[in-house]
């Protein structure tokens, strides 16, 4: 028999004879109407996991996880304010069913029966995905990538203190709001949650407001791996920055009172808690799962004996709030409630084509006044001195950091965070003054954690910033790329369009640093950042271009709400000569505050026919030489900079490429998923013309005389222009 059924009918059986098993009595603030209410959240929590598996079953539902032994979170959500952000496990439903009665007009049994039924018509992803979430409860959806909501979580606490003292435009929490971050005791292991929890604990440790509640929801099993007895108060009763609170989760009024002494610690402190709630899981990890393959009989029926709903019951009759009858007709009447509801539920409609799956991936845009760069006055008084050297050529990596200062001067929600953004002014100083000019709250130096970079971003842009993080090498992206790739592009999709997270995220990359490095810091893969759906890449070749594209980044993220990458090139930083020591023909001047180069906009660089050369980064500085030793034979090329990675600027590449008899692809990423791969496809799809291409090899980068061995070079830009041509006449 169906383990849900065994546990079903035990409830009925054992309320209706008031058998209850043993236990501490209530205890605690709770009153009984509240209590009441916990219970009858609880109750449709545990028909909703019942109405899912039947979904299921008759193929009208699509996803079973569900929360049942986990209904002690009810009591956690009576405890919290409906400000207080809450980024939930998956076992939370009755967190968000118990919150929903703190809100008039909401109907959270209609609304989780249509996200199982997968209906266009489910308020939260739009019937993408079974996902908890909620706008008006104040839920931003999760993943169901373990722990990765961590990161964000501590990101959006510390934004609660930022926002006191310098409110953002966009703001979203309140003044005396606090966070709540839920997960498993499982994923208490993960890397991801392990950052989350040091970063916190190192941030309160200084002294630095992070008003937030980790709540670990202890089953003691991870799928079929059990979680070492004890494990969990051991590793945290203890920790540096975090005070530790535990309860029984299957209590109500132990739930409630311990939670709200977190709570309250958490909201007047300003600094982090960890919550640890003792439960049960009923019926084993998901719909398919058999947890008797992997545990006693004896076990699993332990657990089912300890079912938090006929402790609630027991709890509620000897506080004297419900008897044990009228618990067991909440529990029929919810039940056949939410049958009823669900046969309404299933008629919904289905999302069914492509644009609509795709509707939400790239966020709705949000009304904001224009920006035209700062006023003259204010320009003067931050930059000083400074401002002169704006008149004359300059290298990239000044005028990166000139627009930067630009930028978040004429908006006030620009934070910068990273690892030694601030006092250092970054590894190669295109942040420099900033920390002095802004303030080390909005050019925050970061512990070393590129998972918290950019979950301190993600959460930041959680409450209205507009956050600028660094990652300091295209290398050290990989190990943190889920905080992009899971959880900040995903938020829009997830949500229907009605959480997003912008930002723009500043990576310094690419090969050609001549003596420093080798592969770690010469990293030439953009693969990773190319294939997220509503990702924008964006990578200049010279210093005038990353001031005007990097003010299009920030419109992109301020006004549209997209996530968007900006990668810097690291060899063009100090570039100053192109064809000659002393030309100075790499450096620029600062092009006027308000100017932007707008995104699917590409470069063109010469007017020659016989070849188009398209490149982009380093590959433009290369393929200008080329272009000169080409001329000088004969051949006149113009030389097409892309500076959009992703999406590729198709419609304007194309027309770039008008009246050229080939074109040569000069990419410094590598052969196998390099950007090459797909303007190869371009090309053969919109064009007639010949075309070729010149890419890094599969290899890491080396140090030393061989730094650039593997790399296109500008000889090697000119061989294969003429092979291209030869070939093609
Ligand atoms: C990063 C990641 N790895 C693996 C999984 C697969 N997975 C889903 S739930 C789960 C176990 C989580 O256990 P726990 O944190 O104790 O939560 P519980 O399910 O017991 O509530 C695993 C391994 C995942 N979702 N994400």
């Amino acid at each position: 028999m169906d383990r849900a059924a065994i546990v079903h009918e035990q409830l009925e059986r054992r309320l209706a004879a008031a058998d209850f098993p043993r236990g501490a009595p209530p205890s605690g603030p709770l009153t009984a109407t509240r209590a009441v209410s916990i219970y009858r959240s609880a109750c449709l929590s545990r028909a909703l996991d019942r109405q899912a598996r039947v979904m299921q079953g008759t193929g009208q539902g699509f996803y079973t996880i569900g929360s049942s032994g986990h209904e002690g979170m009810a009591a956690l959500a009576a405890a919290l304010r409906v400000e207080d952000m809450a980024f939930l496990h998956y076992r939370d439903a009755a967190f968000q069913i118990e919150r929903a009665t703190q809100v008039p007009g909401q109907t959270p049994a209609w609304d989780m029966l249509l996200s199982f039924a997968a209906s266009a018509e489910d308020p939260i992803s739009g019937g993408r995905h079974k996902v908890l979430g909620s706008k008006a409860l104040n839920i931003p959806p999760q993943t169901s990538t373990i722990a990765s909501h961590l990161p964000k979580a501590v990101g959006a606490a510390y934004s609660l203190g930022l926002a006191r003292r310098r409110p953002p435009a966009f703001r979203q929490l309140a003044d005396d709001a606090i966070v709540m971050a839920s997960f498993g005791d499982a994923s208490a292991n993960h890397a991801s949650a392990q950052a989350a929890f040091n970063t916190a604990g190192w941030t309160a440790y200084q002294s630095v407001p992070l008003p937030l509640l980790f709540v670990c929801e202890d089953n003691g099993i991870g799928i079929s791996t059990k979680t070492p007895d004890g494990w969990i108060a051991a590793s945290f009763s203890q920790r540096p920055g975090l005070t530790y609170f535990c309860a029984s989760g299957l209590d109500l009024y132990e739930t409630y009172r311990v939670a709200a002494e977190a709570a309250d610690f958490v909201r007047r402190r300003r600094k982090p808690a960890f919550l640890h709630l003792g439960m049960v899981r009923l019926y084993g990890h998901a719909g398919a799962d058999v947890p008797t393959t992997y545990l006693s009989r004896q076990e699993v029926e332990a657990d089912e004996a300890r079912d938090p709903l006929l402790n609630f019951a027991r709890l509620l009759a000897e506080a004297g709030a419900l008897d044990p009858a009228g618990a067991l007709a909440i529990y029929r009447e919810t039940n056949a409630r939410v049958a009823a509801i669900a046969a309404e539920a299933v008629t919904r409609p289905r999302l069914q084509t492509a644009p609509e799956v795709m509707a939400s991936l790239i966020p709705p845009p949000r009304p904001c006044p224009a920006t035209n760069g700062p006023a003259p006055e204010a320009r003067a008084a931050l930059f000083g001195h400074d401002l002169a050297a704006q008149d004359e050529p300059q290298p990239m990596s000044r005028l990166i950091n000139w627009a930067l200062h630009d930028l978040m001067l004429e908006h006030s929600e620009v934070v910068l965070m990273g690892e030694d953004v601030g006092r250092k002014g970054g590894v190669y100083g295109v942040t420099q003054k900033l920390s002095a000019r802004f303030g080390r709250d909005r050019v925050i130096d970061t512990l070393l954690d590129e998972q918290s970079i950019l979950g301190l971003g993600i959460g930041m842009a959680h409450n209205g910033f507009l956050p600028i993080p660094e990652i300091q090498f295209l290398a050290y992206l990989h190990n943190a790329e889920d905080q992009l790739r899971g959880e900040a592009a995903t938020l829009p999709f997830f949500s229907d369009g009605q959480y997003t997270n912008p930002m723009v995220v500043r990576i310094a990359g690419l090969g050609y640093q001549k003596g420093f490095g080798g592969h770690f810091h010469n990293d030439n893969s953009v693969a990773v950042l190319r294939d997220i759906p509503g990702l924008i890449l964006a990578c200049p070749s010279r210093g005038a271009e990353a001031a005007l594209m990097l003010r299009e980044c920030v419109r992109l993220a301020r006004e549209e709400q997209r996530l968007v990458v900006f990668l810097e090139p690291i060899a063009l930083y100090p570039m100053r000569d192109l064809n000659a020591a002393g030309d100075g023909e790499w450096m620029d001047r600062y092009p006027a505050p308000g100017e932007r180069l707008a995104l699917g906009t590409v470069g063109v660089h010469g007017r020659g026919t016989d070849l188009a050369v398209v490149t982009f980064g380093n590959g433009v500085y290369l393929s200008r030489q080329a272009q000169a030793t080409l001329a000088a034979a004969g051949i006149k090329a113009r030389v097409i900079d892309l500076r959009w990675l992703s999406p590729l600027p198709a419609t304007a590449l194309v027309e770039a490429l008008a009246g050229c008899k080939a074109a040569l692809i000069v990419d410094e990423a590598r052969a196998s998923g390099g950007v090459a791969e797909a303007l190869m496809a371009l090309l053969h799809e919109r064009t007639t013309m010949p075309h070729a291409r010149l890419t890094a090899q599969d290899s890491f980068i080396a140090t030393g005389p061989a730094y650039a061995a593997t790399m296109p070079s500008a000889a090697g830009i000119v061989a294969a222009a003429k092979a291209l041509l030869e070939a093609s006449t």
